[in-house]
């Protein structure tokens, strides 16, 4: 079973779509096994983002990112990292399929909503800088064999 991290990035709580966003993910079938509203430091930012040192979008990401609170969240499915990111479409909205939640409700790539680990060794490193180990939850969903074989 996989474990993936997600952001409802600053543009999502801003605009009132963190409950449209979180709704997306929990109605694929994902389980959602941690949650919480936090402000990312530029520290986090910086080490969340660190493939991208050097870009010439990095300082207004990490300003982006860091501006207000964002609602980060963990779940945990077959597939979940590659479930995830066709949930959320393409890292430009432009290109992002309709359907997706970037396809759907955003126009910019510098605004475009949600964050998803992109594979599963960035999952399991970016769900550490998030989430301590006793924020993760374990426990059975009655729905689960109507969701999964
Ligand atoms: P995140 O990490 O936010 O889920 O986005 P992606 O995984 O889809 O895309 P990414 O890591 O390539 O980019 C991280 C972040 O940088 C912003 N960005 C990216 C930007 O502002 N301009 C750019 O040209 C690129 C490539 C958007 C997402």
């Amino acid at each position: 079973m996989e474990r993936t991290l997600l952001l409802a990035k600053p543009d999502a709580v801003q605009r009132g779509l963190v409950g449209e966003i979180i709704s997306r993910f929990e109605r694929r079938g994902l389980q959602i096994v941690g949650l919480k509203l936090l402000a990312i430091s530029t520290q986090l930012a910086k080490e969340h983002y660190r493939e991208h040192v050097g870009k010439p979008f990095f300082k207004p990401l990490v300003e982006y990112i860091t501006a207000t609170p964002v609602v980060a969240m963990v779940v945990e499915g077959p597939n979940a990292v590659e479930l995830c990111r066709a949930t959320i479409g393409a890292t430009n909205p432009v290109a992002a399929t309709p359907g997706s939640i970037r396809g759907d409700l955003s126009m910019q790539v510098g605004r475009n909503l949600v964050h998803g680990s992109d594979s599963v060794k960035s999952a399991k490193r970016e769900v550490k800088l998030f989430f301590k180990t006793s924020e993760l939850l374990t426990y059975k969903r009655a729905t689960q064999r109507w969701i999964t074989e």
